[in-house]
C-alpha cells in the first residue's frame, strides 16, 4: 500500500477518503508543527506528503524520500518549497489556488477597515473600562471611501480585493511584473512601485514571496509613503523589513500597519510589533474560514489521489 504523510491534524472526514486505498499517517498534535526529525523519519518511505508552510520541502527532505511522487502544499504560496530540487527528484508539487481567493481578500479588506477606523484600539479601550464619554475626535480614524488604494501583486487575491473596492469609489493603483487583464476591468492603473507608495492612502501587499519581492518594503519604501497612509500585508512577512516597519509606525512615518503575516511565525507577545499603537496584528488567518480550509484540504487530497493513481495533478506548481 502506498503511504501518505499528512503533517497537520486536518479534517478526519477528508482524511478518510484516503484510508481505503492508502496507508495514511497524520501528525495529530494541534497547532504544533511536525518536528523536522519526525518529518524526515516519517516521510522516508512516503509516496505522497500533504505539507504546510512550516515544512521545508528541500534537497535534504527530497533525497531522503526516494518513493515520493507528490507534495500537496496546503497553501497557495509555496515559498517553503525548493521547486528546482523537486524537479530534479521528479516530484510533483501542487498548491491550493482559487479556493482561498475570496476568503483571503475578505480578510485583507477587514484589516484595511480595522486599521483605518482604529477598531482594535477602540474596542480595547471600551473593554478595559476606559471609555469616559464622547468627544469630537475620540477614536476618529480615516475614511476608506474615495481614497487611493495601491495593490502590490495583482494576482487573483489582489483582484478579488480590488473588486470589493467597487462600493468605496476608490482610485485603484497596482504594481505587478506585468499588466493584469483583471485589473483593466476594475479600472485599476498599473504604476511603478514608487508611484504606488507615494500616491496611495492604503498599500496592500498581496504578492507571492520571491527573491525579487523579499524585503521590498524597507525604510526607503515606507519613507516614500504618505504619513497618513496604512500598510496592509496578507502576503508573506518576509516582504517586509520588520525593524523598518516598526520604526516607521513608531515614528509616524506612516499612520498604521495591519499584518496577517510575519517573517518568523508564530510570533509571541515579545515581538517588537506587539503593543505598538496603530498596529493591527493577526495570527496568519487569511484563508481561515471553515469552508475554505475544508476546500483547501479536499484539493490537496484530490491532487494526491490523482497523482498516485497515475492521473494528472489538478493544480500543479512550477
Ligand atoms: C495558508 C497561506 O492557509 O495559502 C497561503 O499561502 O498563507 C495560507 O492561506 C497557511 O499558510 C497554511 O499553510
Amino acid at each position: 500500500m502506498k503511504k501518505i504523510v499528512i503533517t497537520r491534524n486536518i479534517n478526519p472526514d477528508i482524511v478518510d477518503k484516503l484510508r481505503k486505498d492508502f496507508e495514511v499517517s497524520v501528525w495529530e498534535e494541534d497547532q504544533k508543527p511536525m518536528p523536522r526529525e519526525k518529518f524526515l523519519e516519517e516521510t522516508k518511505d512516503a509516496h505522497a506528503v500533504l505539507s504546510m508552510l512550516s515544512d521545508k520541502v528541500d534537497e535534504e527532505f527530497l533525497s531522503n524520500a526516494p518513493e515520493l511522487k507528490v507534495v500537496a502544499n496546503l497553501a497557495v504560496g509555496f515559498d517553503n518549497i525548493d521547486l528546482d530540487a523537486a524537479r530534479r527528484h521528479e516530484v510533483v508539487i501542487t498548491n491550493t489556488p482559487d479556493v482561498l481567493t475570496e476568503t483571503t481578500a475578505e480578510l485583507a479588506f477587514t484589516l484595511m477597515l480595522v486599521s483605518a477606523r482604529k477598531v482594535l484600539a477602540a474596542n480595547k479601550e471600551l473593554m478595559e473600562g476606559g471609555w469616559s464619554g464622547w468627544s469630537p475626535y475620540h477614536m476618529a480614524g480615516t475614511d476608506v471611501f474615495g481614497k487611493t488604494v495601491g495593490i502590490f501583486g495583482m494576482g487573483s487575491i489582489g483582484a478579488a480585493f480590488a473588486r470589493r473596492l467597487a462600493g468605496f469609489r476608490s482610485n485603484i493603483l497596482y504594481h505587478n511584473r506585468s499588466e493584469s487583464g483583471a485589473a483593466d476591468d476594475l479600472g485599476a492603473k498599473l504604476v511603478s512601485f514608487d508611484e504606488l507608495l507615494s500616491e496611495s492612502d492604503f498599500v496592500l501587499c498581496a504578492a507571492p514571496l520571491t527573491e525579487e519581492t523579499k524585503h521590498k518594503f524597507d525604510a526607503e519604501a515606507f519613507g516614500k509613503m504618505k504619513d497618513t497612509a496604512h500598510f496592509i500585508n496578507i502576503g508573506r512577512g518576509a516582504h517586509v523589513v520588520e525593524d523598518d516597519l516598526a520604526e516607521a509606525v513608531r515614528t509616524g512615518v506612516i499612520a498604521g500597519a495591519a499584518l496577517d503575516v510575519f517573517e518568523n511565525e508564530p510570533i509571541g507577545a515579545d515581538h517588537q510589533f506587539v503593543g505598538l499603537d496603530n498596529m493591527t496584528l493577526l495570527p496568519h488567518i487569511g484563508s481561515a474560514s471553515v469552508a475554505t480550509r475544508n476546500n483547501m484540504m479536499n484539493l490537496c487530497v484530490n491532487n494526491i489521489m490523482e497523482v498516485l493513481n497515475g492521473g494528472r495533478p489538478i493544480t500543479p506548481v512550477g
